[in-house]
């Protein structure tokens, strides 16, 4: 870890400050981090301690005394009437201690330490930005670059719905330039993973990335169809107008104004208080929707802001006290391949264990083989490791050797990359990659005792069927032993057997059989869910119970009419249709009722008759006035209809709004039935 001995102090620095400025290139004009931020945070720390060692050697365009970022070509420049700073770090409260001392030192007798106002609010992983009001109406909008010069994104912060075009309420002045930090919620950036990952396409490595890259693209029609918002935590220029004596009373303007402001920020007097703070909010980290890498304790006064001024990057009045990361280096020491439920086979990173976010980590999913391969991960590695929230712990990137070079190890012969399996590792059945498909999949289905395990434990979840007491563990023994062969199995266990199993003896024999019979009576959702058809989790499962109200009823829909449910698109209708089509299933449903599984009713379903369009496919067309198409197709689907997008000898209904283009036409030639707006709000009515 630490320097190499017979290094010269002044070699060292060149050495950080080379890799300092390679991470910043690769953060802030690449969005592609090469090591995770802890890792950069040793590096600059370790070149602050030096440069506080040997004062003699800081340059002026050392990493530390500037801010970080060059403004990206092909975007017009910005410059910024005011820097835009970045904050210095600390790491623990004597640390957080030791700035409050900086602090009441500075200012000098005039302020008492111990009831000096600080705000402490959260402090987001995103891309930080200005935003130019005058008179009220949003001109400009810039990001940080290098503090001094931004580039001009105005069109791409122009799309993001968290920031108003115009401010509301009144008294702003002529001039504003607000600041604060855009960012992808963490559930969105998931999902637009998960979809990127789905199609094969790169994923980004953290919602900072996938932020920073969706703001800084050239057409803002990307930035719009990426879910961006934006929390402010300061101002820059301000110009005819008076703004308030302190930080905590802006932020209620903001509010007033209609800008976004968290409503996490606390006031609150002297150190030990913000410490309780930074401290609560660190406890509520992991439920918050975004991701927060710290919190930041800030002066309120503005005059007191004016005496401490800042150095070289960053403000004197204002620290960030880092969390612990939630990305970290470790090696991979060898990769497995898990096969799950549905037999898809994932490559699994086993590490050398290590602590993430407070948590010790020891696997973490490579998610696909063209992932894998994309990655280019192998054995050996240094790889960087990424757990946020109740996310499955993941592979983010390999750490290139040189990176690490300057703090530790030496370079070690890669071996070749892992094969792609051409067979299930566990029952030896062909795996194949659907067409289309980025996951390889075990063909064995319910031969395969990895997915028949799999489907046990599932089968007897909490959520699903919510066998108390039937783990994993006890699921090896009665499928490795034949007690059981499927899930309608466990509707006939005996209590001698059961007695008789390791660690299990007849009172817990008897826990588990009551457990199992408990289980019987359950509900329509429950038990589609318990099913474990592809695709469906526990929502879909419910929407289908609500929809069709009898399991019969979900069996015999055809996929046009599976479509209709709310939230089920093609992919899972046809996965449900298939699911009741496959002999093998309808036996374990059959078996199911026959040991005795049941369900009430589901109340207030939707049956065929009761609804106007149910069933007939619906198109929509030209402009509407009185609602979106979102909220027209919303509609439709609530009385039934599917609503489809192209004109067909089954269309029932061609809804027509202002300028229809062909499909009229289409629609005229074929006969379809055909109403316009008025009739379309009247049908609604009914
Ligand atoms: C973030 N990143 O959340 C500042 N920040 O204040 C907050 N950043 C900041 N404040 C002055 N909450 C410079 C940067």
């Amino acid at each position: 870890m630490a320097a190499n001995r017979s290094e010269s102090p002044q070699a060292r620095l060149n050495t950080l400050r080379r890799r300092i400025r390679h991470h910043d290139h690769c953060y802030y004009v690449e969005d592609a981090p090469e090591i995770p931020d802890a890792e950069y945070d040793r590096l600059f720390s370790e070149l602050k301690r030096l440069e506080e060692r040997h004062p003699e050697l800081i340059t002026p365009d050392s990493p530390t005394q500037r801010v970080s970022g060059t403004p990206l070509e092909g975007f017009s420049k910005v410059e910024h009437r005011q820097a835009m700073l970045s904050l210095d770090n600390t790491f623990s409260s004597e640390e957080l201690a030791a700035f409050h001392q900086r602090v009441v030192d500075r200012l000098g007798a005039k302020v008492a330490g111990d009831s000096l106002s600080y705000v402490v609010e959260p402090k987001l992983d995103g891309l930080a930005i200005s935003l130019r009001y005058e008179q009220g109406r949003l001109i400009q909008g810039a990001t940080r670059g290098d503090g001094r010069v931004g580039e001009d994104v105005t069109a791409q912060v122009r799309t993001i719905r968290a920031i108003p075009l115009r401010l509301g309420g009144e008294g702003w002045p002529t001039t504003l330039e607000v600041r604060g930090e855009v960012f992808m919620p963490t559930e969105a950036f998931e999902q637009m993973n998960e979809k990127a990952r789905a199609a094969g396409e790169k994923v980004f490595a953290n919602p900072r990335n996938a932020a920073a890259g969706s703001l800084r693209q050239l057409d803002p029609k990307v930035t719009a169809s990426r879910p961006l918002t934006l929390l402010l935590h300061g101002w820059g220029a301000v110009d005819g107008g008076v703004m308030p004596d302190s930080y905590s009373e802006t932020l209620v303007l903001f509010r007033r104004w209609g800008l976004p402001v968290s409503d996490l920020i606390r006031s609150v007097q002297g150190i030990d208080a913000a410490q309780k703070s930074v401290n609560h909010l660190e406890t509520l980290r992991q439920t918050l929707p975004y991701e927060i890498d710290g919190a930041v304790i800030k002066v309120d006064r503005v005059d007191l802001r004016a005496r401490l001024g800042y150095v070289a990057r960053a403000p004197r009045w204002a620290i960030a006290y880092k969390f612990p990361a939630q990305e970290v280096v470790t090696r991979v020491q060898g990769i497995d391949v898990q096969v799950g439920r549905t037999g898809a086979l994932t490559p699994v990173a086993r590490l050398e264990p290590v602590t993430v976010g407070g948590v010790v980590v020891t696997n973490a999913t490579l998610h696909n083989f063209g992932e894998m391969r994309r990655k280019d991960v192998r054995a050996g590695d240094r790889v960087s490791v990424r757990r946020a929230g109740d996310v499955i712990p993941e592979v983010v990137r390999v750490v290139p050797q040189d990176a690490l070079a300057a703090t530790e190890g030496t370079l070690f012969q890669r071996p070749d990359p892992m094969a792609e399996p051409e067979r299930c590792p566990v029952c030896d059945s062909r795996a194949t990659r659907p067409e289309g498909e980025a996951v390889l999949r075990c063909t064995g289905g319910l031969v395969c005792p990895a997915q028949r395990k799999a489907a046990v434990i599932h089968f007897a979840s909490r959520r699903a069927m919510n066998i108390d007491g039937l783990g994993t563990k006890l699921i090896d023994q009665l499928l490795a032993k034949g007690v059981i062969t499927s899930v309608v199995d466990l509707y006939h266990l005996e209590h001698a057997v059961v007695a008789s199993l390791e660690r299990m003896g007849s009172k817990s024999a008897t826990n588990l059989l009551h457990a199992v019979a408990a289980s019987r009576t359950t509900t329509l959702g429950r038990f589609l869910f318990a099913l474990g058809i592809r695709e469906v989790g526990e929502s879909t499962a419910q929407g289908l119970a609500r929809y069709f109200g009898t399991l019969d009823a979900v069996m015999e829909a055809d996929r046009e009419r599976l479509e209709s449910v709310p939230d089920v698109g093609p992919v899972v209708a046809s996965r449900v249709w298939a699911f009741f089509r496959e002999a093998h299933n309808r036996q374990v449903i059959d078996g199911l009722l026959a040991a005795g599984v049941v369900w009430p009713d589901v109340e207030g379903s939707v049956s065929e008759e009761s609804l106007p369009l149910a069933g007939q496919s619906v198109v929509i067309t030209g402009t509407l006035e009185s609602l979106t198409r979102r909220d027209a197709k919303a509609r439709l689907e609530a009385l039934g209809a599917r609503v489809v997008g192209s004109v067909s000898k089954k269309t029932a209904l061609l809804v027509c709004g202002a300028s229809p283009g062909s499909k009229r036409t289409k629609a005229e030639a074929l006969g379809v039935e055909i109403i316009d707006e008025a009739a379309f709000l009247v049908l609604l009515e009914r």
